[in-house]
């Protein structure tokens, strides 16, 4: 397996909007294990392929404490959303930025496992919010859009000074 360089914000790159997954094959698989091993490395709770330049529709997830709750969601569509939350944001490609996002609260979702088959699963709470945010990443969205322009400008401006200065500090928006 190996780690993966993650897009930041604003790289063009993050706006492409992915394509379904056709082939279930070894290639699928090593991007996953590349994926899980990135997102663990990071200590992400969630990844969108976006995030890696791979423009398929494929995310991975672990919202446990003990890190061991792997999950893998490929061709995601969502059956239902209901409710609406505000949770504090933060996202490997945005670094060092975090802010309060609504979403819904529960949602269906219909996905694919690594080997082709279909399962539905409800999320709801940190759940929902993290397959929300990831699934945004497979549409080109990030949770900086839901800022305003203001802010988004702001959110510009820390990057560029965090690469210039090489990584440190943390903004609340
Ligand atoms: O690691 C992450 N934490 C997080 C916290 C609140 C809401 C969403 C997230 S997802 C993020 C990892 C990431 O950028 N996934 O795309
Ligand atoms: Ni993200």
């Amino acid at each position: 397996m190996a780690i993966l360089d993650i897009l930041s914000f604003p790289d063009p790159r993050l706006r492409i909007e992915a394509s379904p997954v056709v082939a279930f094959d070894a290639a699928l698989q090593r991007l996953i294990g590349d994926m899980k091993e990135t997102m663990y490395a990071e200590s992400g709770i969630g990844l969108a392929a976006t995030q890696v330049n791979e423009h398929r529709q494929l995310l991975v997830m672990d919202m446990s404490e003990t890190r061991d709750q792997f999950r893998v969601f490929i061709n995601p569509e969502l059956t239902f959303a209901s409710g609406s939350e505000t949770c504090e944001e933060g996202c490997l490609s945005v670094p060092g930025v975090y802010a309060e996002v609504s979403r819904a609260s529960e949602i269906g979702v219909r996905a694919q496992n690594p080997d082709g088959s279909y399962f539905d699963a409800t999320l709801k709470g940190l759940d929902a919010v993290c397959l929300q945010h990831e699934m945004d990443h497979l549409k080109g969205k990030l949770f900086v859009d839901y800022l305003s322009p203001l802010k988004r400008m702001m959110v510009r401006k820390k990057l560029e000074k965090r690469k210039r200065k090489g990584g440190e500090g943390a903004v609340t928006l």
